[in-house]
């Protein structure tokens, strides 16, 4: 493993080396390849310098991009950037990625703009790398996501999970249940304005996701964080549990009470069920889960399963069986928040996501590897390290502390595989969470996102052996993105502990 520190790469690649010097990026410099990589590789040139590349039809041409399967594993690619710069990526993700990496060199001097010279060679540790918005606690329309999906595909996260129903609304329109989206959409948290995704902006989300190697994962909130459901079908759900925390955090917050049939505007967990024992309820979420399904191509469908304290652990335990084969036979693999690992017979080869901390507390290291137990894998979200909605100090304006204050620090150093006492090979990766409570625009999203969605791209990317992988190369490395994130209009967050260029 050859890295030098010159190299400004986040995530750190499997290997690099730096060269002498850049390669001039001008109006003349000629661009040859035939993947969307080379059209998103214009455009972003354009965006960050001004200069539109032009194409070329022959090689040799300045930038070449191309694929071969041979160069790396799979998301994989090699750069090399001398007089002319190749990127040749494993597949369409890796040339992809290739690029988003080409982007990272590029850099503005007295003499103009140009491309660092380098040689790397990389491939991701970690084969799922995700990010979840939550838009259901404040919505974010389909331009925001766009947004977002650009932010993150570019530190080379591939899945994206949309937390599309909560208790304070429902975001998705369904057919089937017309009064989901008709009663239970129009506001948020603190009566903020909501919204909902018609099937034409969801697909319009997924497939710009595909198009940036992003996989949607839907989540359905099931069987708590289920109130918006109660407003549009009273019959679906049960009364609202107004337990003792619930009342006096409401008051602590000047927040109000869940109502039932009212659309609920605090943030409160733990007061809302679906019915358990009636048969509606599972033709209900049959109707979700397959409509859900017909609009996604990626494998996977969330069913939630989080904070369910409004419903008895046998029919928590009940549900959670019956909605992940549901999942199954709609033909997607469900995901579940980790509390479903306490249903004996979880459907097989359910994904378990782990949000418990990173030194397990009460239940939840034994539900999540109850999931491994029965030919399932697990996704690493824990949140003391990659909740994405804590503060990142006591004074942050913005965000929660329950789980912890996350500095980037924090935030980078933690093992995903030290966690739980799993086989390696059950950690398919992680994703960090960004839930929505204290977060009314996609500005405010950005500051607690970024930087430390760049740790957690690392930290699921970039070989835990590799010598860069230290906090005192990521910070610098880290720092060297803020220009990048200023041409992209990305507000992140300038934590002092990095020295920003
Ligand atoms: C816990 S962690 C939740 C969410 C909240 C979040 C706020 C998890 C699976 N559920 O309902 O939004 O805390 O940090």
């Amino acid at each position: 493993m050859v890295f030098t520190h010159s190299l400004p790469l986040v995530p750190a690649p499997v290997s690099a080396t730096a060269g002498e010097g850049r390669m001039p990026i001008t109006v003349t410099t000629r661009v040859l390849g035939s993947s969307p990589a080379a059209t998103q590789l214009i455009e972003a040139v354009e965006r960050r310098s001004g200069i539109r590349l032009s194409r070329a039809d022959a090689s040799p041409a300045d930038i070449e991009l191309r694929v071969d399967p041979a160069v790396a594993a799979a998301e994989g690619y090699t750069l090399a950037v001398g007089d002319r710069a190749v990127v040749v990526g494993a597949d369409e993700a890796g040339l992809f990625y290739g690029v988003q990496t080409l982007l990272q060199l590029l850099r503005e001097d007295e003499s103009g703009w140009g491309v660092l010279r380098a040689e790397v060679q990389d491939a991701p540790r970690f084969s799922r790398r995700g990010v979840m918005l939550d838009v259901a606690r404040h919505f974010f329309d389909v331009a925001e996501v766009k947004k977002f999906i650009d932010s993150t595909s570019a530190l080379k996260f591939n899945h994206l999970h949309l937390h599309l129903s909560d208790d304070q609304g429902w975001r998705i329109h369904i057919d089937s249940w017309p009064l989901l989206t008709e009663l239970s959409s129009s506001t948020s948290v603190d009566g903020h304005l909501g919204g909902f995704y018609t099937k034409d902006d969801y697909r319009e989300i997924v497939s710009y996701a595909a198009e940036r190697h992003m996989i949607v994962i839907p989540e359905i909130d099931l069987p708590g964080h289920t109130h918006a459901i109660g407003v549009a079908y009273p019959d679906l759900v049960e009364a609202p549990v107004l337990n003792d925390g619930l009342v006096s955090e409401s008051a602590r917050l000047g927040q109000p009470l869940p109502v039932a049939g009212e659309i609920y505007l605090g943030w409160g967990v733990g007061h809302s069920s679906v019915r358990i024992h009636e048969e509606r309820t599972y033709e209900f979420v049959r109707d979700v889960v397959r409509e859900l399904a017909e609009l996604t191509p990626g494998p996977y469908i969330h069913v939630g399963g989080d904070e369910s304290l409004g419903t008895p652990q046998a029919d928590f335990d009940l549900f959670a069986e019956r909605v992940t084969a549901i999942v199954f036979e709609e033909g997607k693999t469900p995901v579940a928040w980790h509390e479903m690992g306490s249903a004996a017979e979880i459907a097989e080869g359910t994904i378990g996501q782990y949000w418990g901390k990173t030194t397990p507390e009460g239940t939840h290291a034994e539900e999540a590897v109850h999931f491994v137990e029965r030919g399932g894998a697990l996704i690493m979200s824990a949140a003391d390290v990659t909740y994405l909605d804590m503060k990142y100090s006591e004074d942050f304006p913005l965000g929660l502390t329950w789980a912890a204050i996350i500095d980037v620090r924090s935030a980078y150093e933690w093992e995903p595989t030290a966690v739980l006492d799993v086989p390696d090979a059950a950690i398919l990766g992680i994703e960090a969470p960004l839930w929505s409570e204290t977060t009314r625009t996609l500005s405010d999203v950005e500051k607690l996102v970024f930087p430390r969605a760049a740790a957690q791209a690392e930290v699921a990317w970039s070989p835990k052996e590799a010598p860069d992988r230290v906090w005192a190369s990521f910070r610098e490395r880290l720092g060297s993105l803020a220009p990048l994130w200023k041409a992209e209009g990305v507000d992140f967050h300038p934590a002092d502990e990095i020295p920003w260029s």
